[in-house]
């Protein structure tokens, strides 16, 4: 009885520690796991890369509005690894109600503007096409709210082979390079 007893303490000491042991190694193990998906998952985000099909976004940015501003732009860097050429065909903007897709042109007077591409922008098999600041870009009309700056808003792009894709648009300061907002004067509403 009185040696059993000894054995179950003996036991019980050497088993403890170990056990805990384990369960702190298994706990962290978990966390490190966790952690290491979380990782994962917020990759894409940090990236700012968003993938359908052969259609790869990165990086899609907006720039930060006024208060009432009822425009605003956005950029993204658009690739298609497909062996057939795709075409970006509509956008959406939450902050949005409505977004078009535009190209800068020059007009008869040789004036920089822009006009929306109604049949789309096509992405050419292998290519990248950059929508920046002075170039193609998308157009957020009819502004609900004011895109601020550091914050984010969701979207979606959708390509006419490859489909939709849900993208976050991050907003960059009112600074950011383009001389391109002055030709949205005729955007107004
Ligand atoms: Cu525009």
């Amino acid at each position: 009885m009185h040696s059993s007893f000894r054995d179950a303490v003996r036991v019980a000491l050497n088993t403890y520690p170990v056990s805990r042991f384990r369960s702190v190694e298994e706990r962290f193990g978990i966390v490190g796991f966790t952690l290491m998906l979380l990782f994962a998952m917020c990759q894409p985000l940090l990236a700012h890369e968003y993938k359908i099909g052969e259609i790869e976004i990165v990086r899609p940015w907006s720039r930060a509005t006024p208060e009432g501003a009822k425009v605003a732009a956005g950029y993204a860097v658009i690739k298609n690894n497909g062996a057939t050429p795709d075409r970006l065909v509509s956008v959406t903007g939450v902050i949005a109600g409505k977004a078009e897709i535009h190209e800068m042109a020059v007009d008869t007077k040789g004036v920089m503007t822009m006009r929306p591409l109604v049949d789309g922008l096509e992405i050419p098999a292998g290519g990248t096409v950059e929508l920046k600041p002075g170039s193609f870009h998308i157009m957020f009309l009819n502004l609900q709210q004011a895109a601020k700056e550091g914050a984010a808003f969701r979207g979606a792009l959708t390509f006419a082979k490859a489909g939709t894709v849900d993208v976050e648009f991050t907003v960059q300061g009112m600074g950011e390079s383009g001389g391109h907002d002055k030709s949205h004067g005729g955007h107004g509403g």
